[in-house]
């Protein structure tokens, strides 16, 4: 198992569409250890695959509560087959835009296909906190960040602030 990089905003590979997956070998199987490794030492409670700038349709979460048995799902070529038409309002956070968070409203619950580390096609439906972040993980499939539901004015803002902690750093933050 490994640690690796995560790649922040405004790396553009964020936006690429990931390709579904059709080998299920020893580098895939090695590549979700190394998912689950990189998301619990975040620690994040989610991690799609293109954050370690693999643009396959792949995430890792794990939405358990913190006092709790750890949940780990690894999802292979999920896809949302229902989506409720409540919605719900949650804080949302990226671990490729560090340290920026901000409301986004999504539908409450959500029903999703997937095939597991082993092969097998596997339903999920979704509530709370894993319905959020499950739609969070598929949206940065589609090259889609949780920045694209706030304001133009909003948005903006943030990338601009990236942009300008690239240009004088690694990109990671860091001064
Ligand atoms: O760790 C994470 N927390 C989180 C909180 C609310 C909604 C979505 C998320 S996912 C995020 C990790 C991440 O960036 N996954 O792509
Ligand atoms: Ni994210």
């Amino acid at each position: 198992m490994a640690l690796r990089d995560i790649i922040t905003l405004p790396d553009p590979k964020l936006r690429l569409v990931s390709k579904p997956i059709e080998r299920f070998d020893a580098d895939l199987s090695r590549l979700i250890d190394d998912m689950f490794e990189t998301m619990y030492d975040a620690p994040g409670v989610g991690l799609a695959a293109i954050q370690l700038a693999e643009p396959i349709r792949l995430l890792v979460v794990d939405a358990a509560p913190k006092d709790g048995p750890s949940e780990p799902l690894a999802l292979i070529n999920p896809e949302i087959l229902w989506s409720s038409d409540e919605r719900r309002v949650y804080e949302e956070g990226c671990l490729s835009i560090p340290e920026y968070y901000e409301e986004v409203e999504r539908p409450a619950s959500v029903r999703v296909k997937y095939v597991d580390r082993a092969g097998k096609p596997q339903e999920q439906l979704a509530e709370g906190l894993l319905s959020t972040v499950l739609q969070h993980e598929i949206d940065h499939l589609n090259g889609v960040l949780f920045i694209d539901y706030l304001s133009k004015l909003k948005r903006d803002r943030v990338i601009k602030k990236f942009v300008k902690i690239a240009r004088r750093d690694d990109g990671k933050g860091r001064l």
